[in-house]
């Protein structure tokens, strides 16, 4: 693939590793919020799987590639000299609409794993000045971007945004982008080859171009800290970005507090929250216009303020305990073809089943970083949001270059939503098998995390070792990892991957810590929508998902620590690996609706539960 060293220390492997964050640039924070010019629309695309245009098949660089051909017309080219040769021509190849992932745009693209180019022209925004960034929302695996033959840069990671300072590069008129996108997987990316989803390639959210002052504000964060006090963090980036005089504006609250930046263009400040302040909850999600204001620069998101925090088992919700009334969900649009464009109609029928249909306060965005119309919907509509990033069953533990892939993912992960106030909980893994190896990778990504963000809680999703006394099965949770995560989150699937009786389950035995929080962050079961077997109750069908919800919930109910649950899945959802032919056909069926929306059974048991936990 297009994999690129990242440059990144490494302390010895067996520990921790203790060296910094990785801090991604430009950050462009709240970015999605930035005037700019949106490039969606029509691309042209072509395939390229033995990747010609990064390297000649003898290694050497390529001297037609596609990437190359600013001014260049082949066709007419080949048509006026028969010396003249090219294998690729990318101004007259089929036409695509971006964002969307390549797998849906043609049926011999289905299963297309590897590298995709894709260009197009576009007129540069008139009467430029300052800075112009190339900001893409999120590509799918490893980008290389080329603007008008020149190349802008790299990146690698499917979920998180990036972006290029491209002001030098940029002509007036005319400007050609030509981008690469490889979406292959290997035993070394994150997340792996093997996963239980579909790989969606391609530019799966928009690619914009946003023009700041020459100083502007890179980065900022505002929130509310544990002892009810508000904190800002801004960065400033440019020539003037030392000794700058900066704003922090929430008109709302009449607040306005002037501050200076440091040398680095930094500038942190604490101050006491204005009386009037609501706090976000998703009873009230209360969100404030907040402005920074540096220069000729004016940075604008839209902020909720709440704390979060942990108490023994308890988890507070501004200091009051909360029941986490959640479901899991991919990012992944109703219908029958989806292609992972998340726009807002299609994230709100998402998000609104949650809410409103299951009574839900909480979703867990699996298994990596969603698109960020989700989370801004999720501050907007009161969801509590666990986010994670892909470091998913088998990860290249003991390889520095994948450490630092998820570190930076986490990075740019963590940089775009911690100003969401519907985030309460960064995970930095799923089921992963306890190793030393595992176990420094995923001790550094907490450190990580508490470096970046030291208002949220920090979990992982953990394996369980299973045993049995003579009457009732035992759930044992030995993972040294415990220790330092504040809440524990556990999948399990008794009942479903196992031969337990379903009514047995409630007699189930979890040996967890007393101290701590308990999340079940999955359980679920596969249901073919309208399949019925009342009688027998087999798997698959509707009635036995049914049952499985009612019988997991009542054995959730008999765990004291229990805080909290997100069943899996929300939606049916595409994956390569479930092709049981009766029923799967693709798509794992533990949707509680199908994927065009029917619900099955079990959604009203869920929904019921929820009811009369609060909801
Ligand atoms: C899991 C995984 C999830 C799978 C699910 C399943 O434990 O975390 O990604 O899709 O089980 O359906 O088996």
């Amino acid at each position: 693939g297009l994999t690129m060293p990242i440059a990144i220390a490494f302390a010895p492997l067996a520990a921790q590793d203790a060296s910094p964050a990785p801090t991604p640039t430009p950050v462009l924070a709240a970015g999605d919020l930035r005037a700019g010019t949106d490039l969606s629309g029509p691309w042209h695309y072509s395939i390229d799987p033995f990747r010609s245009g990064i390297a000649g098949f003898h290694g050497e660089a390529p001297d037609v590639g596609q990437q190359r051909w600013r001014d260049i017309d082949p066709r007419a080219a080949m048509a006026s000299d028969n010396r003249v040769l090219y294998e690729f021509d990318l101004g007259h190849s089929p036409i695509t609409t971006l964002p969307s992932s390549w797998l849906t745009e043609a049926p011999e693209l289905r299963h297309y794993q590897g590298l995709m180019w894709y260009q197009r022209t576009f007129a540069a925004p008139p009467r430029r000045q300052g800075r112009t960034f190339l900001r893409f929302g999120a590509a799918n695996y490893a980008t290389i971007v080329y603007l008008n033959g020149q190349q802008v840069g790299r990146h690698e990671g499917g979920f998180t945004p990036f972006a290029f300072d491209v002001t030098k590069l940029l002509r007036d008129g005319d400007n050609q982008i030509t981008v690469g996108v490889d979406s292959e997987a290997s035993d070394t990316t994150v997340p792996p080859a093997v996963t239980d989803w579909e790989n969606y390639g391609g530019i799966t959210r928009p690619i914009r171009l946003i023009t700041t002052p020459d100083t502007y504000v890179d980065d900022a964060w505002v929130r509310l800290l544990g002892d009810g006090r508000l904190a800002v963090d801004v960065h400033l980036d440019g020539p003037q970005a030392a000794n700058r005089p900066v704003h922090l504006r929430i008109a709302e609250l009449k607040l306005d507090r002037a501050g200076v930046t440091d040398a680095n263009g930094d500038w942190r400040a604490t101050m006491t929250a204005p009386r009037a302040l609501v706090r976000w909850s998703p009873d009230r999600p209360k969100l404030y216009d907040v402005g920074v204001v540096a220069g000729e620069d004016s940075w604008q998101d839209r902020i909720g303020f709440r704390t979060i925090a942990v108490r023994g088992a308890d988890i507070l919700l501004n200091g009051k305990p909360i029941f986490l009334r959640g479901i899991s969900m991919h990012e992944e649009e109703l219908g029958v073809d989806p292609t992972r464009a998340m726009t807002t109609a299609a994230a709100r029928a998402l998000l609104g089943e949650i809410k409103d249909g299951l009574h839900g306060n909480f979703v867990r965005l699996a298994h990596y970083p969603h698109s960020d119309v989700t989370l801004r919907l999720a501050d907007e509509m009161g969801l509590l949001v666990w986010s994670e990033i892909p470091v998913y069953w088998r990860v290249a533990w003991s390889n520095p270059d994948t450490l630092a892939r998820a570190r930076t993912m986490l990075a740019e992960n963590i940089r775009r939503d911690r100003n969401r106030a519907s985030v309460a909980i960064w995970s930095v893994a799923n089921e992963t098998p306890v190793t030393d190896a595992r176990n420094a990778f995923l001790r550094t990504l907490v450190a990580d995390v508490r470096r970046l963000d030291d208002t949220r809680l920090v979990s992982a999703a953990l394996l369980v070792e299973r045993s049995k006394t003579a009457d009732h099965p035992v759930m044992t949770l030995a993972d040294p990892l415990a220790d330092v995560l504040d809440v524990m989150a556990i999948n399990t699937y008794n009942g479903w991957y196992t031969q337990d009786r379903l009514t047995d389950l409630p007699t189930s035995e979890w040996r967890v810590p007393a101290n701590k929080p308990l999340i079940f962050s999955e359980l679920g079961a596969d249901a073919r929508a309208g399949f019925h077997d009342p009688i027998k109750s087999q798997k698959f069908s509707e009635d036995f998902q049914a049952d499985y919800y009612r019988y997991t919930l009542q054995m959730a109910d008999k765990v004291p620590t229990l805080r909290g649950l997100s069943p899996w899945i929300l939606k049916d959802f595409r994956s390569p690996r479930r092709q049981n032919p009766d029923f799967q056909q693709g798509w794992n069926r533990k949707g509680l609706i199908s994927e065009t929306g029917q619900r099955k059974q079990a959604f009203d048991v869920l929904a019921t539960y929820y009811q009369r936990h609060g909801g």
